[in-house]
């Protein structure tokens, strides 16, 4: 091990030790991650401590999966129009329908009838969760499991198979206020922006929203 670790190195390591839950564990090898001088010589402990926050990010993400709970979504209604917001555990659900929306009387279903009778699909995601490029994927892949896919504006429309229904979809990049979201935002759209339209929007601060209910509005004809 390399002799120049700082204290905040070893105090964040005796925390690891001392951890007994798995985001206990995490959080202190973020913390650890972040102590680490940057250079050549420190180059495998990055590593090796890289390795073991996406262990136990996985370990977490199997026991939370991507969609939260079963009846974790909120319905937007816009006439006779319903779209499904749907995303992980947190991701700012409740707080992005409060501010589109004030018409909530809707019997509880399964998330999945809900995706399946729904006229579009909103995906959303915060921001500032390093992980929210797995959430996506992983919500596109809990949903093809029933035969649903999730279509943006710009995937190829390729014949999809019998019984398969394809849901127009666009992502709701919410958070966009918070701590580190902007890095994680321009990954999303890195790999996403060629497929989905992409909204960054703050439920909280309510920055992006006008153009959200624009596209609400106006933009769900594909
Ligand atoms: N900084 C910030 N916090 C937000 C934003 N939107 C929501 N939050 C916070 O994130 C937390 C979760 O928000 P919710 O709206 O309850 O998330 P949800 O997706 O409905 O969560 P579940 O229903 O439990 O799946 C709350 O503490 C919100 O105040 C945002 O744009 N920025
Ligand atoms: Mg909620």
């Amino acid at each position: 091990m390399p002799a120049n670790l700082t204290p905040d190195y070893r105090a964040a390591e005796a925390r690891f030790r001392a951890a007994e839950t798995t985001e206990d564990k995490l959080e202190a090898l973020e913390q650890m991650y972040a102590a680490i001088p940057k250079h050549k010589g420190t180059e495998k402990l990055r590593a090796d401590i890289k390795r073991r926050m996406a262990k136990l990010r996985g370990k977490i993400r199997q026991a939370k999966p991507a969609l939260g709970q079963p009846d974790a979504y909120e319905i937007i209604k816009y006439g006779d129009l319903r779209i499904a917001l749907i995303g992980p555990h947190s991701s700012g659900k409740s707080t992005l329908f409060a501010l589109l929306t004030s018409d909530k009387e809707y019997a509880r279903q399964d998330l999945i009838s809900v995706v399946r009778s729904a006229d579009a699909v909103a995906i959303a995601l915060d921001c500032s969760d390093d992980m929210l490029l797995d959430h996506l994927a992983d919500i596109r892949e809990e949903l093809a499991v029933y035969n649903i896919l999730l279509a943006g504006k710009h995937t190829p429309q390729t014949g999809s198979a019998a019984g398969t229904v394809s849901k127009p979809a666009f992502v709701i990049a919410n958070k966009i206020d918070a701590p580190g979201s902007e890095e994680n935002f321009e990954a999303l759209r890195d790999v996403y922006a060629d497929e989905f339209d992409i909204l960054p929007v703050s439920a909280k601060t309510g920055e992006g929203t006008e153009l959200l209910n624009k596209v609400i509005h106006e933009g769900l004809t594909w």
